[in-house]
């Protein structure tokens, strides 16, 4: 019999991308997606069947925040598998909304740990907590490995690390398999457009095709530690074929600033990007982590994963996929209908 999933988060960045790894490994996957009055599903659309026709990926309307309409539909479907990785996952946006982001983040998290805790009475059930290198926020030890002490810098950060110690406390009190993926940042060509890779790369390809002038930016100096989000799906779903529930850090083990990634990024394109980035005070932090960089010995030893595409490969990806969405974009503008 196939193993089945459920995936929160499945219509983001690493859901979509861990739904196609589960698919690919033959898995049934469940994904909880949000009511919406436009679709929010562009990224699993070439995944997605019309629920008529034979499928192995259901869509389920739910909401983090909804901890009996979650308990129902885990205890329906009885995933072996479940993947938390629904967020408010925007670290300045947490600013503004402190108390929504801890909602999803911490208490949806809970959701989650409650109703597989329910399940796991009658079907045992291993679960994935979508933790971050942000918890490390203001880091007290570099490089930042399982045992370094949190020091969470935002909203964000402190409900990741309120999520992380449930998934723990849970491990403990109940016995359940419950682990922790301490995530450094990755990116890729589906990353939402307000994080800084993509914010770059997209406006690069738009610079390059004359349809925008200037890149407003915030902190430049900030460095982060920056991998392929594929890469990291591979690892999420590694964690949970552990033989044991354990906590485990994913990185590249290279830092970078964001200035290190507008050259890059520019240069691909021939272009200077001291000639376009202008810095906006909007865009800076009430607090901000200055820098992230990861040791991911204990995956690599303990799960066989590393990262394997390097910095310049992920630049190049992004970069050729925004070129060729600017293209399109620049070649709809000059259409003119007869
Ligand atoms: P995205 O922001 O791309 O995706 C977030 C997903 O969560 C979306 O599917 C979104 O739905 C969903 N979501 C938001 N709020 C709720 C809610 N209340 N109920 C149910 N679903 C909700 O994030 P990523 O894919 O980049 O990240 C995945 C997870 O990993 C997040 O938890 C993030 O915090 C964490 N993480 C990410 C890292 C990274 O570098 N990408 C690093 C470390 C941790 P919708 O499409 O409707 O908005
Ligand atoms: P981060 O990612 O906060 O690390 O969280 P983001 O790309 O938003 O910021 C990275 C760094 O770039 C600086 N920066 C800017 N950031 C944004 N978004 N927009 C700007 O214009 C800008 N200018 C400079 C930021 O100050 C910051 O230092 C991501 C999210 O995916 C989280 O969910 C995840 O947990 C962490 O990565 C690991």
């Amino acid at each position: 019999m196939s193993k089945s999933a459920l995936i929160t988060g499945i219509t983001g960045q690493d859901g979509s991308y861990l739904a196609e790894l589960l698919l690919d490994k033959g898995y049934d996957v469940h994904g909880l997606v949000r009511r919406s009055s436009t679709f929010a599903t562009e990224r699993i659309e070439h995944i997605y069947k019309d629920l008529h026709e034979e499928t192995k990926l259901r869509l389920h309307y739910g909401d983090l925040t909804d901890g009996q309409a979650l308990t129902n539909l885990v205890l329906d479907i009885q995933p072996d598998e479940i993947y938390n990785l629904g967020a408010q996952s925007h670290v300045r946006v947490s600013y503004d909304q402190p108390v929504y982001t801890l909602q999803t983040v911490g208490v949806g998290a809970l959701n989650v740990l409650e109703a597989a805790r329910l399940l796991n009475k009658s079907h045992s059930v291993r679960v994935y907590q979508a933790s971050s290198s942000e918890m490390f926020g203001d880091v007290l030890e570099t490089p930042q490995k399982e045992t370094t002490p949190f020091n969470p810098q935002s909203p964000y950060a402190c409900a990741k690390v309120y999520a992380y110690h449930q998934t723990v406390n849970y491990r403990r009190g109940y016995d359940m398999f419950a682990s922790n993926g301490i995530l450094f940042n990755h990116e890729s060509e589906r990353r939402g457009e307000t994080f800084v890779t993509r914010k770059i790369t997209r406006a690069a390809g738009r610079i390059k095709m004359g349809l925008q002038d200037k890149l407003y930016l915030g902190n430049l100096d900030a460095k982060r530690d920056w991998g392929y989000a594929k890469d990291y799906v591979e690892g999420m779903w590694r964690i949970l074929q552990h033989d044991e529930a354990d906590d485990f850090v994913l990185a590249t083990g290279r830092t970078e600033s964001v200035r290190d990634f507008c050259k890059l990024t520019f240069e691909q394109l021939d272009l200077d990007y001291e000639e376009y980035v202008e810095i906006d005070p909007r865009y800076f932090r009430p607090a901000e982590v200055d820098l992230l960089l990861g040791d991911a010995s204990k995956a690599k030893e303990k799960l066989g994963w590393e990262a394997t595409t390097d910095l310049e490969e992920l630049a190049r990806i992004m970069v050729q996929h925004d070129l060729e969405l600017a293209q399109r974009e620049a070649h709809a503008k000059s259409f003119v209908p007869n």
